[in-house]
């Protein structure tokens, strides 16, 4: 059996909440869903898979129809993201077009948000809600053994939707997140060529993407996660990854994870095992400012943590009360200030532009910035996503008019633009405003200073440079 997963190529491209410069022009990222979903199709039902990414493979559209003209696969898997959707759909045609027998099953966030809008798109035969490793080899393996005969079921399978032949929209009972995260085996890397999966920040040349947790405990209220069953590896099945690259002659990790202070004790936990094990590595991680304190940021520092990623979103209280970020302005400049004294670089995520901020109110974020003085910065503009408890509440509140979220995986209309809202400033100011203090940010010459002074290899250099020539000519 012919099982491909593909990453399309970004043909239709939604402005994000990100800055749109940084967000063009970053690096190419692995796809860890569908390389944990490819594992154990691998190790558990010995199925064999193959990932086409068109963005580490620079493929076009029509590179894309040669390999499906050709190869004609049994199953095609998509990870879909709401803001990927519509590049998804154009595979899907030429999907359609070339090998009609084909079945295509949609993953990810946005097929578990809108399961039965997505299905009514006619595009995928199936999707899978939530976590897809068992769920999806489950469905692999009902056409492998079908065409033995098995007695197989489609209904029997949980989180799995699909239409009927007579058209009917199926949603099956959901199926239980996986609790056990050690049981999973570590992502199939060797389905892609890791050395294309670049990173602007990275600070050596060869960098592995991990993840050692999933779910959020905290309820901050733009995020997808809030209140997700939170799910930890053990720090030895962590080190055992670790150790793996590290024999391959990786030494830089990018640990993915939310949140991955969330357990003080497993961190500490890790963190000891890394520093025994006398392993030179680097890595960086995201972490909350509250979930940090002197003690731990020195193991994190002492075990080659080089960078924390840091949601401090505002610097104005009333600010992170809306946002129910449950932390406070305080907590972020004593948090900054020691991972300073530990030598660990602070890079900085603020949010700008929710409903009731006013001018005073990113004032105060910019001052806080200045004062806290990440090394890095990423200015968004509160963007309330789908379903999540903000984009409800400003529903209900009537300050979103029209569930257009909902319209959008009715009906993806390629014009279509994320709105935002604010009291005070419309799209374009709010842009505007998110441009500037990008700018001023990395056009600071003591940032310039150090970004020059940590640029590691041509690549990066190349990278860098592209970045800043798009800074500047915008
Ligand atoms: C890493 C990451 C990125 C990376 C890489 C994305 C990627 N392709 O994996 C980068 C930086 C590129 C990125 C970009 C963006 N991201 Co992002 N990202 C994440 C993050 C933090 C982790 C994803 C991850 O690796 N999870 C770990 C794996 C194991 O879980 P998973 O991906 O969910 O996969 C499981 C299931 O979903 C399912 N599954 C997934 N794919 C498939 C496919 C098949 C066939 C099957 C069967 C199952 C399946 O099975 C997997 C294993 O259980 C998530 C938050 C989160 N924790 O999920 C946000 C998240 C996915 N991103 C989000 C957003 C909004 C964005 C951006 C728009 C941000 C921006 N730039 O402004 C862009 C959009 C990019 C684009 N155009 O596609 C949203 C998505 C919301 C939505 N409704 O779609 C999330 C949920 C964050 C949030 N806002 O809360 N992102
Ligand atoms: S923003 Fe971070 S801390 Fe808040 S709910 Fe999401 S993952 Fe958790």
């Amino acid at each position: 059996m012919k099982i491909f997963f593909i990453i399309p190529p970004n043909i239709h491209y939604i402005e994000p909440y990100a800055y749109v410069e940084a967000d063009k022009s970053n690096a190419v990222r692995p796809c860890l869903g569908l390389l944990y979903v490819a594992a154990v199709l691998k190790r558990d039902w010995g199925i064999e898979t193959r990932i086409i990414d068109s963005n580490a493979d620079d493929l076009t559209l029509n590179d894309l129809e040669s390999i499906i003209a050709e190869e004609k696969p049994d199953i095609v898997g998509f990870s879909v993201l709401t803001f990927n959707l519509l590049n998804c759909m154009e595979v899907c045609k030429i999907i359609k077009r070339q090998s009609p027998l084909s079945k295509i099953c949609f993953g990810g966030w946005h097929p578990t948000l809108y399961p039965k809008e997505t299905l009514e798109l006619g595009c995928a035969d199936y999707i899978v809600v939530g976590e897809g490793e068992q769920t999806f080899s489950e469905l692999v393996s009902y056409y492998k053994e079908k065409k033995e005969n098995s007695g197989h079921k489609l209904n029997g399978i949980k989180g799995l939707g699909y239409k009927t032949k007579n058209g009917e929209i199926k949603i099956n009972a959901p199926r239980k997140i996986v609790r056990n995260l050690d049981g999973l085996p570590f992502p199939a890397y060797d389905l892609v060529d890791t050395t294309k999966y670049s990173n602007l920040l990275a600070c050596t040349g060869n960098l592995v993407t991990i993840m050692t947790s999933r779910g959020c405990p905290q309820k901050c209220a733009f995020c997808d996660l809030r209140r997700t069953p939170y799910r930890f590896r053990n720090p030895a099945n962590i080190l055992e990854e670790i150790k793996f690259w590290v024999g391959k002659n990786v030494r830089e990790f990018f640990i993915q994870d939310d949140n991955f202070t969330i357990s003080r004790k497993r961190t500490i936990e890790f963190c000891r095992l890394v520093i025994d094990s006398g392993l030179d590595i680097k890595y960086k991680i995201s972490s909350r400012v509250d979930y940090l304190d002197d003690e731990l940021l020195g193991y994190l520092k002492r075990s080659g943590c080089y960078r924390i990623y840091f949601g401090v979103e505002s610097g104005s209280q009333k600010i992170l009360d809306y946002l129910k970020k449950g932390i406070t302005v305080e907590q972020i400049e004593n948090t900054f200030r020691l991972a300073k004294k530990h030598g660990i670089d602070r890079c900085a995520y603020i949010i700008i532009g929710s409903y009731p901020e006013s001018r005073d109110d990113i004032d105060k974020t910019l001052r806080l910035v200045k004062k806290i003085r990440p090394e890095h910065l990423h200015c968004s503009i509160c963007t309330p996503m789908p379903k999540t408890f903000l984009y409800n509440k400003m529903l209900e509140e009537g300050i979103i008019k029209k569930d257009y979220w909902l319209a959008f995986a009715k009906n993806p209309d390629p014009a279509f633009k994320t709105p935002f809202f604010n009291q005070f400033f419309d799209t374009q100011k709010l842009r505007d405003m998110q441009n500037k203090i990008q700018k001023r940010f990395y056009l600071n010459p003591m940032i310039v200073l150090q970004e020059i002074k940590k640029t590691r290899g041509f690549k990066q250099f190349l990278m860098k440079s592209k970045m800043a020539f798009k800074v500047l000519s915008k």
